[in-house]
């Protein structure tokens, strides 16, 4: 009778302690991974907030190159540096072992004697920074002016101009529409601008008067459960919403390699000016044809596809140096001038003739202000890998200069928000605003963390 009691409750705590240790460990390994995860997400901020440095020190870094551009072409201007490519290389010492060797490798710096650097094998981030000023903005025309519309109306028409995508705008979409170039072109233009009026997406700049007619019910009469926004897009997955825009076109005109930022076309962010130096051959070719839509590479599906593949390949002799020193260059490159002209006659290019070069040299740039920063922590543990990935952009239009803040800090004047700061419409920014706004590091406008 006493063996049989004795079995029974060795058979009860069993089954009790395998219970209580299931539940423990269950407890102990979600807590590892709120731990990692925790981890992962704060290696990316750091990873956010050098990468702001690094395009903060841009200024002082052109200033030591000057000399070397002088001696080329005196008489030019030092363009922009893209710091932003080598983000992976600098920020080495602060990154895993592994990528400070690189840095040392790279240049010629022992990084060991080095105080509090490196993230003490805890993790590592890795790191994309991408020039948004390189992508077409489809929010210019948030800005309700009839020139800031026929601007993006003329890139958006230009990007989508090549023969070889007749097919793509042949086809129903998803919705059943049928929506040609002009039509989607117009759809965007008519989202953002707050008026409600129906949008000729004419390159000519003719006006949305009441003769065009107020924008139509589309979106409901496909039985869509949304409307037009009329404002602004806060994250480049609205432009999802808009009609037309399918699985296609956005592998095509938006996102093509959506794990590779570098290769988007647009954008929503953006000081509304392309690039020249940073865009890739198809942006650049939708501002050609944005400004000369008779060209030869606009109508020619032979000739577009010369100008992207030499377009590329010019790009890739520099190495990543600006090709541009202003936007005037680029025209004169484009016209054959320039050191890079006769490369595009080699490709077969004729000359491009601009319908307005002045118009032209407004909707380009050769200095990029915002940027998108893309960082993913991770944090490797036994059998599994935690990533956490921040994207956050940051917008330099009114970031003071590090030198300029040091002239500020070390002259007469200690406080670095007396340096003026213009503020909208003319007005000068409250001083705790102004700081905040023209911090060298920037101005968050987007964050997010997957
Ligand atoms: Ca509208």
């Amino acid at each position: 009778m006493a063996l049989v009691m004795v079995l029974l409750s060795i058979v009860v705590l069993t089954v009790y302690l395998t219970e209580v240790q299931a539940e423990s460990t269950t407890a102990f390994t979600s807590a590892l991974a709120e731990r990692d995860r925790l981890r992962a997400e704060y290696l990316a901020t750091s990873g956010v907030n050098l990468s702001r440095m690094l395009v903060a020190v841009e200024p002082s870094v052109r200033a030591m190159v000057e000399p070397m551009f002088k001696l080329l072409n005196p008489k030019g201007r030092t363009p922009q540096i893209p710091v932003w490519e080598f983000s992976d290389q600098v920020l080495g010492p602060f990154n895993d072992a592994a990528a400070a060797e690189g840095f040392s490798a790279l240049a010629n710096v022992d990084t060991s004697a080095g105080e509090n650097l490196g993230l003490g094998g805890l993790g590592r981030f890795e790191v994309t920074i991408v020039d948004e000023d390189s992508k077409i903005d489809v929010n210019i025309a948030a800005r309700g002016d009839i020139i800031s519309r026929t601007r993006l109306a003329q890139q958006l028409l230009g990007l989508m101009a090549p023969p070889q995508y007749n097919p793509l705008f042949e086809q129903e979409d998803l919705d059943g529409q049928y929506s040609d170039r002009q039509t989607i072109c117009a759809a965007m233009i008519d989202w953002v601008d707050s008026d409600q009026d129906r949008e000729p997406c004419d390159p000519r700049g003719a006006q949305a008067t009441s003769g065009s007619g107020s924008e139509d019910n589309v979106y409901q009469s496909i039985g869509l459960p949304y409307m037009r926004k009329n404002a602004a897009f806060d994250s480049l997955e609205e432009l999802r919403l808009v009609r037309g825009v399918g699985d296609d076109f956005w592998a095509t005109f938006v996102d093509p390699e959506p794990n590779k930022p570098k290769s988007r076309v647009m954008t929503v962010w953006g000081q509304g000016r392309i690039n020249v130096n940073t865009a890739n051959a198809q942006t650049l070719l939708a501002v050609v044809c944005a400004g000369a839509p008779e060209a030869e590479v606009c109508l020619d599906p032979i000739k577009a596809a010369s100008f992207i593949s030499t377009v590329t390949l010019v790009k890739s002799f520099t190495a990543g140096a600006p090709l541009f020193g202003s936007p005037k260059d680029f025209i004169v490159t484009m016209q054959g001038g320039g050191m890079v002209g006769p490369y595009l006659a080699m490709g077969g290019i004729s000359p491009v003739k601009f319908r307005s070069p002045a118009e032209m040299t407004k909707i380009i740039t050769t200095e990029s202000k915002v940027f998108s920063v893309y960082v993913t922590g991770v944090v490797p543990a036994q059998g599994r890998e935690t990533r956490v990935t921040v994207h956050a952009v940051i917008d330099y239009r009114r970031a003071v200069t590090l030198a300029d803040m040091a002239r500020a800090t070390g002259g007469a004047t200690t406080d670095p928000s007396a340096i003026s700061v213009p503020g909208l419409n003319g007005t000068t920014l409250d001083p705790a605003m102004a700081r905040i706004a023209t911090s060298p590091a920037g101005t968050v406008v987007y964050w997010r963390t997957e």
